[in-house]
């Protein structure tokens, strides 16, 4: 960003106040974020208090060693224990841990008691293979009931995981298992996506052939595909089944207290630059917050409710929000393997209404599709259930937040629009779903015992209604401790940019309430003319017309205004741009867009050009890389295009784009 603040263009006066009913019998009221503003220590070793201490801790924050930091150090526990077995010694044995819905439509549902015994087996089974505690083990599964189970069953043993999700390549593993050195793999032979068995275990093969250090790989059996014609070799003395080695095991397993500080997970996230950053997690402090957070922001009552986060575990959200922070309240919850299209568009709403789902997490891309595919799919079904709806992983446009609200929570849900990181491991700044009157398109404000603001390029907290960089001011519990091997790079990525601070790297800005509005990431923030423009208003703007789904905006150079805005737009209710009578040569609906951002934001975020695209380039987590239409837009050949779910939009892109000058 230029040396001027984040223009601050979008107003948005509409206004929710949380349902009376809600705010009656919240988990958490106002008093939380005062307790917390009185002794920010004091209220995590409070909130550390939900865990099951082998060895309570006495101390909370160790700083000494900034930016290194240590939470609880003294104390000890076992995070497996904390997800599991307190909940059946608690006599909850038989409350349903994981409904799971199969793509294929074939389900299971496991108790804590089950859970209890798989997990058990499993690190049993780990143990046989010779892992211990500090072996790292790689885990490259699909969205099945043994990928939960073996990522507790590494915990149990202090094994730390590093879940790569199943959609990466051959090579992506491969530069994975190799930094972090693991020499175990659990994998599955496949799994179902898009109605099909897609396979795992040869891309296992190939990675393992190349970093030649993996000693065993364990196999479940999920789609039951014949390895070799999936192009597969098994090799008899690495590669076990699941069923084989896991199944004839004790289900019996004490589990051992770890330190506070014990690493728990390293999880690869790519920056647009460089190799791929190992985050890694630590055990007392980040089940803390993740446990925290899940019951103050879900609203988790575990004895009635049923919450379903659609993330896949493969990433930060599947760690924190389907393994480790409702398991640890003792949450009964739903997990689902497939796409939300198959075989039909209501899929999604199906499960809600099968399973009564009362709490729902999911991402602005996935609200996005649904709102393109038509309001009348999820009119089909019964989502009276929800009571309360989660976003997270891009900025939620306020109008896919108010389609959101009123399509899927009958108009009375609150959203809980939910930032955090990867680094960050658990929530951050988010509404309370209780107490705070909600806001479409904010995440509002830290949630209490989070400090974060906004500051200009000379780190000075900026004032009510301008816009800068979004920084966390304090430690937090479940913050990274350091990037796998390399802490040089760990200080310089987060700490470096301002002075005793984290710079988290997306731009936000304070409307005059106070309240933060995150307007995505700082690389791809927009110079017009001697202006900072966030893209993210400017796509706001564009779906709050009602012929736009979705939309991508990056600014392409330009000789006289330094950057020119360009949007790329999906038209909503299934219009293709591919089929439909609306293209780029639509010159009447293009002018119709740029006036409506002109009204908006300002003649000074008035794109200048404008195209109708069949779909947009996404990482695998669903967040759009703008990267590569900056690319496209400046006619250059584009840079890596791995980490997209599917290589193809690109081209389709490209070819639409005759004109490109
Ligand atoms: C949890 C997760 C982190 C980046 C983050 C930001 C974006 C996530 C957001 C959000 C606006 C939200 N992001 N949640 N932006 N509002 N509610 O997504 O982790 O994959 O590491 O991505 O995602 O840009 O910096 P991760």
């Amino acid at each position: 960003m230029s040396n001027e603040s984040l223009a601050n263009l979008l107003k948005e006066e509409r206004r929710f106040p949380p349902p009376a009913e809600l705010a009656t019998h919240a988990n958490v009221t106002a008093a939380a974020y005062e307790q917390a503003a009185a002794d920010r220590l004091g209220f995590w070793a409070e909130q550390a208090k939900r865990l099951s201490w082998e060895t309570a801790p006495t101390q909370t924050l160790d700083w000494s060693d900034a930016p290194f930091a240590k939470w609880f150090a003294d104390g000890r526990l076992n995070v497996a224990y904390n997800c599991v077995d307190r909940h059946v010694e608690a006599g909850l044995g038989d409350r349903i841990a994981l409904y799971f819905e199969g793509e294929p439509g074939d389900t299971r549902a496991l108790t804590y008691a089950d859970l209890q015994r798989e997990v058990c087996k499993a690190a049993n089974a780990l143990t046989e293979l010779g892992v211990r505690a500090g072996d790292r083990v790689a885990i490259y599964m699909p969205m099945i009931p043994e990928t939960v189970i073996a990522m507790l069953a590494c915990a149990r043993l202090g094994a730390p995981h590093s879940v790569v999700f199943g959609g990466f390549s051959a090579d992506a593993l491969a530069t994975r298992i190799e930094d972090a050195d693991a020499q175990v793999v659990i994998t599955a032979d496949g799994g179902y996506r898009r109605g099909k068995p897609g396979a795992l275990k040869p891309a296992v093969d190939e990675a393992v052939a190349r970093v030649d250090r993996v000693r065993h790989v364990l196999v479940v059996r999920r789609t039951g595909q014949p390895l070799e014609e999936a192009g597969g070799t098994w090799h008899d003395s690495r590669d076990v089944w699941w069923h084989d080695l896991v199944d004839r095991q004790s289900d019996q397993h004490t589990p051992e207290a770890f330190d506070a500080e014990h690493p728990l997970f390293i999880l690869y996230t790519s920056g647009t630059t460089g190799k791929p950053k190992g985050i890694l997690h630590t055990t007392g402090g980040y089940l803390t917050q993740a446990a925290y957070t899940h019951h103050a922001v879900f609203d988790l009552k575990p004895e009635t409710d049923v919450y379903w986060c659609t993330a896949d575990v493969g990433w930060v959200t599947g760690h924190s929000y389907i393994t480790y922070g409702p398991l640890a309240n003792g949450a009964t919850e739903v997990l689902y393997e497939g796409t939300p299209d198959t075989p039909h568009q209501g899929r999604w709403w199906e499960i809600v209404q099968k399973y009564g789902v009362t709490l729902l997490y999911t991402a602005p891309t996935a609200i996005r599709a649904c709102m393109k595919w038509g309001d009348d799919i999820p009119a089909k079904f019964d989502l009276s259930s929800l009571r309360v709806l989660g976003s997270v992983g891009e900025p939620i446009n306020p109008e896919a937040w108010m389609w959101y609200r009123n399509h899927i929570g009958a108009g009375t849900a609150p959203i809980v629009d939910t930032w955090w990181q990867t680094e960050t491991g658990a929530m951050m700044l988010s509404p309370l779903p209780g107490v705070t009157e909600t806001k479409p398109g904010s995440a509002q404000l830290p949630l209490p015992g989070i400090a974060a603001t906004v500051v200009d390029d000379d780190a000075r907290e900026v004032p009510d209604g301008a816009g800068g960089y979004l920084v966390l001011t304090e430690p937090w519990p479940s913050m990274l401790r350091t990037i796998w091997g390399d802490d040089q790079r760990y200080i310089d990525t987060y700490w470096s940019r301002f002075e005793g601070k984290y710079f988290a790297g997306d731009g936000a800005k304070k409307d005059d309430d106070g309240d933060i509005w995150l307007l995505g990431r700082v690389d791809d923030v927009m110079l017009v003319s001697g202006h900072n423009i966030s893209t993210t208003e400017v796509e706001s703007s564009l779906v709050s017309h009602p012929k736009v789904a979705e939309a991508a905006v990056v600014g392409a150079t330009d000789p006289q205004t330094t950057q020119a805005i360009c949007a790329f737009v999906i038209l909503r209710g299934g219009a293709d741009a591919e089929t439909s009578d609306v293209d780029a040569s639509d010159a009447g609906l293009v002018e119709e867009l740029r006036a409506h951002v002109a009204k908006q934001l300002g003649p000074i975020a008035k794109p200048k050009r404008i195209m109708p695209v069949a779909e947009l380039p996404k990482t695998r987590s669903g967040k759009i890389m703008r990267r590569l239409l900056r690319d496209v837009a400046e006619n250059r050949d584009l840079g890596d295009v791995t980490t997209l779910t599917d290589a193809s939009v690109m081209e389709l892109i490209q070819a639409k784009l005759p004109t490109a000058a």
